[in-house]
């Protein structure tokens, strides 16, 4: 059965090339499991889990319960000077999964705020223990930290940030990304070269002084440029600096939070703990928007001083811990635990490693990459037309029933947790042949 399609002119789309999806239009209608329909009727698999934040897969009915009921028993308070039970609830809840230490949260509704939050709660953190000169936010090369002037200051995509550099901070500076083809092209998992790329950190301490850095901000685990994996001990190494020179370290794991690498969060996997970790997508199974940044009790606490009745921190928004947003955060974790889905998605990660790394001979791929429950293909380049060989694998995916992901010339992959050892040998045979057919 197909869905007509409606006039598309209207909605200016996010991250897309507007003129030509317009004119190829690909239409999703309904989703079950695993699975999108497209306006055609066709089902096609979901690759990425919705954009990496449908890990329990679509449709799940215990989130639609909770939260047809809490819109029927409370749809708006405010937490702003009030509160409801929900928001503590899910406070609780997220601080539990959270490593030892990590417990205080605060709520946004998106990736992108809850970067903005970290940041603000860094300087804040810095401000109220008398060194307010600690400004700068140290990021990393190739890191998506979503589109918030904080997220783009921080971030190292230039795309992101060139138009838009009046607005960003000043007050940044850079680490270098870890991939080098030449070092790790094909690792499985961790590469074992590249911990000692952490020592940059030093040089920029010694650049601008400690006194003037308030953060280092890093995705464990880069997923919106490509899966790029934490060398082994690099992680560790950031840790170690930051910690000897008063830095707050912050792991944003948009991406990597609630199960992805087969732990609660990467800082859990990596066995390394940041101050704050930042969170989003998947704690609601991606059903209603929330975001948010669990913070070390230690930064909380510089923070409760001064008069009882006064704010602490200046910052805030409307939908801070909306209550449906919470419902369906709590009937989501609960799911979770339940199912032992996180157990599962270590499980599976064996499946798709094998899988993915079984591609390597095929054509156009020159690298392979895996962390968790996440891949990437990177293919060579078109001669002077970088980004096209992807698009057209993205176009033959869905053909031959793959819902992909492309960046440049990157294919991602990150399949729901309650999929099939079956369903992602599937995706891998189905991707061979779309590699196959590739111009
Ligand atoms: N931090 C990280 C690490 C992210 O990956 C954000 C912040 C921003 O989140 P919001 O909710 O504001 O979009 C992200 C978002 C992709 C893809 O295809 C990745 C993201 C968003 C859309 C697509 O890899 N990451």
């Amino acid at each position: 059965m197909s869905t007509p399609t409606p006039d598309l002119s209207a909605f200016w789309m996010p991250f897309t090339a507007n003129r030509y999806f317009k004119r190829h239009p690909t239409l999703v209608t309904a989703a079950e499991g695993a699975y999108f329909t497209l306006s055609d009727g066709r089902r096609v698999f979901d690759c990425l889990s919705g954009l990496w934040c449908t890990p329990l897969g679509h449709g799940r009915p215990e989130i639609a319960s909770a939260v047809h009921r809490q819109i029927g028993e409370l749809d708006f308070a405010p937490t702003f000077q009030v509160g409801h039970p929900k928001v503590f609830e899910l406070a609780a809840r997220i601080a539990r999964w959270a490593p030892e230490g990590l417990s205080r949260v605060f709520f946004a509704n998106s990736g992108s705020e809850a970067v903005d939050s970290a940041l603000k709660i860094a300087l804040a953190y810095h401000h109220a223990r008398g060194e307010a000169s600690r400004v700068r936010i140290i990021g990393r090369e190739r890191a998506y930290h979503g589109v918030g002037i904080g997220g783009i200051s921080a971030g190292g995509i230039g795309a992101n940030r060139r138009v838009f550099g009046a607005l960003s901070s000043p007050f940044v500076d850079h680490l270098p990304h870890t991939h080098d083809p030449a070092q790790m092209r094909f690792s499985r998992g961790q590469p074992a070269w590249g911990a000692h790329l952490a020592d940059t950190l030093e040089r920029l301490v010694a650049l601008h002084d400690a006194s003037t850095i308030a953060a280092v901000i890093v995705e464990p685990m880069q997923g919106s440029t490509g899966v790029i994996v934490p060398p082994v001990g690099y992680l560790e190494r950031l840790r170690e600096i930051c910690t000897r020179h008063g830095i707050l370290l912050i792991f944003d794991e948009v991406i990597t939070g609630f199960g992805r690498v087969g732990a609660p969060f990467a800082a859990q996997r990596v066995g390394v703990t940041p101050d704050i970790i930042t969170f989003a997508k998947a704690v609601t199974n991606g059903v209603i928007p929330l975001g948010g940044a669990i913070v070390h009790q230690s930064v909380y606490d510089a923070l409760m001083r001064g008069p009882e009745r006064a704010i602490e921190l200046f910052h805030g928004y409307t939908y801070s811990g909306h209550p449906v947003a919470c419902a369906a955060g709590l009937a989501t974790l609960e799911a979770l635990e339940e199912g032992r889905l996180i157990e599962r998605s270590a499980q599976l990660s064996k499946v798709l490693e094998e899988g993915v790394h079984s591609l390597r001979d095929e054509p156009h791929v020159i690298d392979i990459r895996n962390f968790g429950l996440a891949a990437a293909v990177e293919l060579g380049a078109r001669e002077g037309q970088p980004g096209a060989r992807a698009r057209e694998a993205f176009e033959q995916g869905v053909e031959a029933g793959l819902l992909l992901r492309f960046t440049a010339d990157t294919l991602a992959v990150a399949p729901p947790f309650i999929c099939t050892e079956a369903q992602i040998r599937d995706m891998v045979e189905t991707l061979r042949g779309v590699l196959r057919r590739l111009a």
